[in-house]
């Protein structure tokens, strides 16, 4: 009998996934079905994309999770994961956009997070069937009180993820099947095969986000775009950031600010700079001095100070960001050294 196995929320539980599959003993033509959410939070979503992708008989349903990297809704959940992806990151997102919101089966219907009793799942919301913040309002609206899984009485019964249940999936007999079982929070991977409506679980080896999110503090951070920022959102940055204190990334924070600090630092000399390299090409250049002022890449500063109008601000318009301003301090050959490269 060729079964289909549905699995709740992975998360990037690669190991929880495989140690399910075999607790199920899943055979090779049995189809396997992810409610959604394979990545995110975890340690191993490439792994978990790659064995969905490569395995014939699969079927993977779009979580909130996938549509969050499809519409790039960035949270730090998923910057880790673009993180983990790799040069695989961009492959794995456009496979996600192709994704299904449901699969309907004779024995079963399967959502992600959750639908409106009643409706045919071809006429169900996208966002509701996904479980977006904009699917829960729609939900909310149209079901004010309670969860839509304890009004649900359609004729076939409903598996669904997305909000962890507890340990144990929410079961109630041929009606709904609630499978997440927050592997990736440290509680159990579960499946429910059909059409026998067998639940199988499998421990998490650990609580994968608090470790997860631990380690990858500092690589996140270090994809700030330190360099181009505007001062004050750098500032605001490193502020927001140092609310969670947290060792490893607290002492990559002091080297931002200190490397910031230094370039800022640059910014008053300049205008001495801007002085010394007028008079040094006028001594050099005589009488061609207007040719070579027109042609150097410091000329508006040149310009202004020949109209006797050069003033700390003309230069502090020009150095909103680290780049710039050691852009502008190349052009006036000022040596900065190490501080070319952010921390
Ligand atoms: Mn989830």
């Amino acid at each position: 009998m060729t079964r289909t196995l549905i699995i709740g929320d992975i998360h990037g539980c690669y190991d929880e996934l495989r140690e399910l599959l075999d607790a199920a003993a899943v055979a090779s033509d049995d189809v396997v079905v992810s409610v959604g959410d394979l990545v995110d939070r975890g340690p191993k979503p490439r792994e978990v994309v790659d064995w969905f992708r490569a395995r014939p008989g699969a079927v993977v349903l779009m979580g909130n999770h996938e549509r969050k990297h499809v519409r790039a809704v960035f949270s730090y959940s998923q910057e880790v994961t673009r993180l983990q992806f790799g040069d695989g990151y961009a492959d794995a997102v456009a496979w996600m956009r192709g994704l299904p919101y449901y699969l309907e089966l004779p024995e079963i219907r399967v959502v992600h997070a959750a639908l409106i009793p009643g409706v045919p799942l071809a006429a169900q919301d996208e966002a509701v069937l996904a479980g977006t913040t904009a699917g829960e309002a729609i939900l909310r609206a149209a079901i004010p009180e309670g969860w839509w899984h304890e009004r649900y009485a359609d004729p076939v019964p409903v598996a669904f993820g997305h909000h962890v249940v507890g340990d144990q999936p929410l079961v109630r007999e041929g009606a709904i099947y609630g499978l997440d079982t927050g592997a990736c929070h440290g509680g159990r991977l579960t499946a429910l095969s059909v059409p026998d409506f067998t639940l199988y679980s499998v421990p998490a080896r650990e609580d994968h986000w608090k470790t997860s999110a631990q380690a990858y503090q500092v690589p996140v951070l270090r994809t700030r775009a330190w360099a181009t920022m505007g001062w004050a959102k750098l500032d605001e940055t490193i502020a927001e950031r140092r609310e969670h204190p947290a060792p490893e990334a607290d002492a990559y924070l002091d080297a931002v600010a200190t490397w910031a600090g230094a370039i800022r630092a640059l910014i008053p000399d300049l205008v001495p700079r801007v002085i010394a390299l007028d008079q040094a090409l006028r001594a050099e250049h005589g009488a061609g001095y207007a040719a070579i002022a027109a042609a150097h890449p410091a000329k508006p500063l040149l310009f202004k100070l020949a109209r006797g109008r050069l003033t700390l601000e003309d230069v502090q318009v020009r150095c909103g960001s680290a780049a710039a301003t050691l852009a502008l301090a190349a052009k006036l050959g000022v040596e900065v050294g190490a501080l070319a490269t952010p921390p």
